[in-house]
């Protein structure tokens, strides 16, 4: 049988939603370029990660990803859900980008790649052997580039790889290999005079269609930033703790996957929301300490933003809420958490509770006519 036969029944048979197959030996011209223009204009914030290893972006056929690499299998994975389903997630876990809302998917989508690397390379023979490396989002290779060269599926103009039929709510796996494969073609933009991401983005993030400036980007405020969220910011973070789902919500290419009733494919377990986010509130969050912090992220994406990160994050999102019950966990980070970041955070959130407050008539505990001012008061 066909090795492009094989490995795609393979895949399907891991899980894997959708396969496509790219040349390898051929470097990524364009893409690099959008890359480079990226870098240049800083819009990469303080990942100084993304900067660094820049010739494996541009081609994988090298001692950096896998010399003599001729094939890319591109692979998604789907993580979306009914909006029926969703709607009796947990509140902390409604607050968390979908893809983080389960099981870190690091560990579990690797080793499906590594099993299908395996299987690739069971496709050699001693005279003609073949390697195979997995990739999945850690190593410094453009993946959405080389899925859209697949054809698995286009860029959207929200920078999105947007695989048809299923829509963007997909992560990305590949394995790379020095198997020649036959290569499918890019398929054409769909994306029209639609312009929903761009609208809908709390931030304003996109410099342009297809181009996100990731220092204004949600998901980079909440989970790889380390410092403070700019203040001009915070309100447009709203109520998301980790990360952000906008521009996807709105995209009509994910309008049938979240569609209950229609037929699709059972969403994998494991993106089903942790137990956890049940016994949890933002005060909780706020307050954790280093051995909560240790078993909330265990198995969980979210350990990513650190124990710092989502006290900071959660104080943010409490100042959003206006919310009077959060007053004294508010206080008691502004006066006791060790980072100075989530002291700060936790002030601010309690001047946007101040602001509810002073717009409102007060109740006077006094004789005096002038509003009261006294703590109880406010509470
Ligand atoms: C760094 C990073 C981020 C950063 C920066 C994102 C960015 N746009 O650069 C931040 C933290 C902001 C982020 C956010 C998110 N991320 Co992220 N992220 C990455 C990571 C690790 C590297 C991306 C990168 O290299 N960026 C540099 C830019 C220049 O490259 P690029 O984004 O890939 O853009 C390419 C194409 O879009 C294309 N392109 C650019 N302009 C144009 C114009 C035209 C006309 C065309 C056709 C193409 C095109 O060229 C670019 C260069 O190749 C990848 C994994 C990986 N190794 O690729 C995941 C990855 C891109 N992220 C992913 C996810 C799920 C998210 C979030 C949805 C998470 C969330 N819910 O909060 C958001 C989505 C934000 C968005 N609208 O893109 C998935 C995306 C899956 C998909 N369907 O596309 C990836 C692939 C991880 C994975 N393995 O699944 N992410
Ligand atoms: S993830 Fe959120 S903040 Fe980032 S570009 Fe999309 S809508 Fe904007
Ligand atoms: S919302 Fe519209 S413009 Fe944005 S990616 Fe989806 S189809 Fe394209």
């Amino acid at each position: 049988v066909d090795p492009k036969q094989r490995i795609t029944e393979k895949a399907r048979e891991l899980g894997f939603e959708a396969v496509a197959f790219a040349r390898a030996d051929l470097p990524l011209e364009d893409d690099y370029a959008r890359y480079e223009a990226f870098l240049a204009g800083g819009m990469h914030g303080s990942m100084d990660w993304l900067a660094s290893n820049r010739e494996a972006r541009r081609r994988v056929d090298t001692d950096h990803v896998l010399a003599g690499a001729k094939t890319v299998i591109c692979l998604a994975q789907p993580y979306a859900r009914g909006v029926d389903d969703e709607a009796n997630d947990p509140p902390v876990a409604s607050a968390i980008a979908r893809y983080a809302r389960g099981r870190d998917y690091h560990n579990w989508l690797r080793r499906r790649l590594r099993r299908l690397a395996t299987f690739v390379r069971a496709l050699g023979t001693a005279e003609a052997p073949v390697e195979a490396r997995p990739l999945c989002d850690q190593e410094p290779v453009l993946e959405r580039a080389w899925a859209a060269r697949a054809g698995l599926g286009f860029v959207g103009k929200n920078g999105l790889l947007i695989v048809p039929g299923v829509g963007s709510l997909v992560l990305l796996g590949e394995v790379v290999t020095t198997l020649e494969v036959e290569p499918d073609s890019p398929i054409p933009e769909r994306c029209g005079a639609c312009t929903r991401c761009l609208d809908a983005c709390p931030t304003g993030a996109f410099a342009r269609p297809f181009v996100l400036d990731a220092r204004l980007c949600i998901a980079y405020l909440t989970i790889e930033n380390r410092g403070p969220i700019p203040t001009e910011l915070r309100p447009a973070v709203g109520a998301r703790l980790f990360g952000c789902d906008e521009c996807q919500t709105v995209c009509p290419f994910n309008a049938r996957a979240r569609t209950p009733l229609l037929p699709h494919r059972p969403v994998d377990p494991r993106f089903l929301p942790e137990p956890r986010w049940g016994e949890l509130d933002m005060a909780a969050l706020l307050s954790l300490d280093e051995a909560g912090f240790a078993a909330l992220r265990e198995g969980s994406p979210v350990g990513r933003a650190r124990l710092e990160g989502l006290a900071r994050n959660a104080a943010v999102v409490m100042g959003n809420a206006r919310d009077e019950r959060h007053r004294s966990a508010l206080v008691r980070a502004k006066e006791g958490h060790p980072s100075e970041i989530v002291r700060e955070a936790a002030t601010w959130a309690l001047a946007q509770l101040d602001e509810v407050t002073d717009s409102r008539p007060r109740r006077s505990c006094s004789s005096s006519p002038a509003p009261c001012t006294c703590s109880s008061c406010r509470t």
